[in-house]
């Protein structure tokens, strides 16, 4: 039986865990930042628990419904079925090869979520746990359909924008309702729609007010600050009566005789899809983990889905009256992807199958850098800078370094097998003392989710090893005192073994590989912090690298993708200038803008920018300066025919040299330069009217 430390410092008693971790949406990969906040410490929880032998299920799986998935099935000219089809089995394969261990992936299109759903709202409905509200609702007449508030675009009543959603502006990040919108327009249509009445079900969370805020105010103190914290912001402004029905036709129809055309608001039926998924494991014995009082709830989530959480689902969960409620809430805050919010419509991501494409059997490093960078209490950013440095300098130059040392001097000395351990010196003595606490350190984090602190304690405990071997330097010993490189090379080998253990739930793969190895099948949790793992004479494995460096153009690579990203994003928010004030056909036609041809070109010395033309006119040639040398190479325009001004007043430059004319060029909305030029060949000197 586990204990656990409560704030009160009452412990309270709990057989088992069942661990949810949000359920991400099937309408796009996942990315890091789901990662970092949500699958990753989960994952390392879920592996921890069942290294301690405790009783644990970790339930994922993917949320199939709400409307951002009938947008783009809509755009993409599916079915939104086609939608989730293609993204659950997608992040179900990358979660599966990046080690996220669940015991259950499921979906919340399947039969038994449905059904789940279904009867939830049932038995809220028939104990009277709702109410009914009408109220009235944009309707599109020629779809003849509600809309739903992201189906709504118009001009943003705060920043002005164009295409606004109902429900928030893109553009300024203001939350908005659909009402505010300025010249509303129906997303499906076109149509501008009109407002009608419409009835739904809602939970009165105003109702569950009073237990709510003795629940997480007064019992669960020990919830981390940013959760409680926001808890407390939402309880103290007032709960409302929340609809858990919305007018749509994707989703799970809403069981009560008149509803046709309403499905549950997908916020009511993701978190049911977490005791769905329970169903699919254990479908003759789910209940006892989510009904049993001695079952340990917990939530690992992003810090967007708190109040749902915490609040709302707690409150259904209430409101039904035969489950428990969540024992704790991990949220993380969010992570930035080079100082930028991570944005799936912007692409601004690195995602995950992506990830696993471009850096094969490197799963453990950003398992690492994830966890080391984690947003647990203040928003982080992700470099690839970062990624490299962590990987490079703390990966491979100690984790790394030290596990190769050790086995490969073992080899060199002892034919790879576990050498005796002679006598102990006091340092020797003192580093074994260091690495015994480890556990300890370890587990008290981990039981509080201080994941990424945890993680440096394991990383510690390499660097003593380093530094061990680097103090006592066995491998300048070895010609006259052979007795005293077994020992150390004894004492290094059971922290390498110790680390193997230390960094499992943190790093599977490399424990893995790193048991291989030590050629041993099993290391217990329970043993770490042990000198004595490997038996002396036992035959080590054949060493292999545990990490290897990642070089510049690996990482280059990464971040060019991303700037290629930023570029076409501002190029699709680039729009032109207004346009000048109006002049007339007689000012036009004092420019007198011809056809010349390049004859020659070259760059003109100590002026950077500038490149020197001659160019054929029909006439006498010219010689034009343009400040275009950072956007061409003088020998792409020999030859080729370009526009210029023939009459503008000369202009002389600092080097003396005189421009007859401009050539005209259009300037693109990243600032480059475009020379302009006739669609077929004319003569020099035509003119251009
Ligand atoms: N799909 C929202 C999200 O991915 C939602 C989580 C559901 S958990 C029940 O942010
Ligand atoms: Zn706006």
């Amino acid at each position: 039986m586990a204990y656990y430390q409560k704030h009160n410092d009452m412990e309270k008693k709990f057989k088992r865990t069942t661990i949810t971790s949000a359920l991400p949406y099937a309408n796009g990969p996942v990315h890091i930042g789901h990662l970092a906040g949500v699958y990753v410490p989960a994952d390392i929880y879920a592996r921890y628990l069942r290294l301690k032998k405790e009783e644990v299920i970790f339930i994922g799986g993917s949320d199939e419904h709400g409307v951002p998935i009938t947008i783009r099935a809509k755009k993409e000219g599916c079915t939104p079925q086609d939608i989730v089809d293609r993204y659950h089995e997608l992040i179900k394969k990358s979660f599966e090869e990046f080690g996220i261990s669940f015991d259950v992936y499921g979906r919340t299109t399947s039969k038994v979520h449905s059904e789940t759903a279904s009867d939830f709202f049932r038995k809220l409905y028939d104990k009277g746990e709702f109410i009914e509200k009408t109220s009235m609702q944009y309707y599109d007449e020629e779809a003849k359909t509600f809309l739903a508030d992201r189906y709504i675009t118009g001009e943003c009543p705060r920043c002005h924008a164009q295409g606004a959603y109902g429900d928030q502006c893109e553009k300024c990040g203001s939350t908005l309702s659909p009402t505010e919108l300025i010249n509303p327009k129906s997303a499906i249509s076109g149509s501008q729609p009109v407002m009608k009445e419409t009835t739904h079900w809602y939970l009165p969370l105003d109702k569950h007010e009073v237990w709510l805020r003795q629940w997480i105010l007064e019992s669960h103190k020990e919830w981390r600050p940013n959760v409680y914290g926001q808890c407390k912001s939402w309880l103290d402004m007032g709960l409302q009566p929340r609809a858990v029905s919305r007018d749509l036709d994707w989703g799970i129809p809403v069981p009560v005789e008149g509803a046709e055309g309403k499905v549950l608001y997908v916020w009511f039926d993701a978190p049911i899809g977490y005791i769905s998924n329970t169903k699919e494991l254990l479908p003759d014995n789910w209940e006892k983990w989510w009904k049993d009082p001695e079952t340990r709830l917990v939530h690992f989530i992003g810090k967007d889905n708190i109040v749902f959480h915490c609040i709302v689902f707690p409150a259904m969960l209430k409101a039904e009256g035969s489950y428990i409620l969540p024992d704790n809430v991990p949220a993380n805050e969010f992570l930035n992807l080079e100082g930028d919010k991570i944005s799936t419509s912007r692409n601004w991501a690195v995602w995950l199958h992506e990830y696993l494409q471009d850096f094969p059997g490197k799963q453990d490093v950003l398992r690492y850098v994830l966890t080391a960078n984690a947003p647990e209490t203040k928003d982080n950013d992700f470099t690839w800078k970062d990624f490299q440095a962590r990987n490079n300098n703390e990966l491979v130059a100690v984790y790394g370094n030290f596990v190769n040392r050790a086995l490969q001097l073992t080899k060199k000395y002892f034919d790879g097998k576990v050498p005796a351990c002679g006598e102990l010196t006091d340092y020797d003595r003192e580093t074994l003392k260091d690495f015994a606490d480890v556990k300890a350190e370890v587990e008290k984090l981990l039981d509080v989710f201080k994941f990424r602190d945890a993680q440096k304690e394991a990383m510690n405990l390499a660097r003593i090893g380093n530094k061990y071997l680097a103090d006592t330097e066995p491998w300048k010993l070895a010609k006259t005192d052979m007795g005293r490189v077994a020992t150390i090379l004894n004492i290094a080998l059971q922290l390498v073994a110790n680390l193997a253990i230390a960094f499992e739930p943190f790093l599977p793969f490399s424990s893995k590989k790193l048991r291989e190895m030590l050629n041993v099948e099993h290391l217990e949790w329970d043993n770490l912090g042990r000198t004595d793992l490997l038996p002396e004479g036992h035959q080590l494995g054949e060493p292999v690298l545990l990490f290897e460096k990642i070089d510049d153009e690996t990482i280059q690579a990464q971040v060019d993708k991303l700037l290629a990203t930023k570029k076409a994003n501002e190029a699709a928010n680039y729009k032109a200038n207004p346009v000048k004030p109006t002049v007339s056909i007689e000012d036009f036609d004092k420019l007198d803008i011809r056809v010349g041809t390049v004859l020659e070109c070259a760059p003109v010395p100590k002026m950077k920018k500038l490149l020197q033309f001659k160019i054929a006119d029909g006439l006498e040639d010219r010689t034009i300066v343009s400040g275009i040398a950072q956007h061409y190479k003088p020998e792409e325009l020999v030859g080729k025919q370009v526009l210029f001004i023939a009459n503008l007043a000369p202009r002389q430059f600092k080097n003396g040299l005189v421009s007859e004319g401009m050539i005209l060029s259009a300037e693109n909305w990243d600032g480059s330069l475009a020379v302009t030029s006739v669609l077929r060949e004319v003569k020099p000197g035509s003119e251009v009217k």
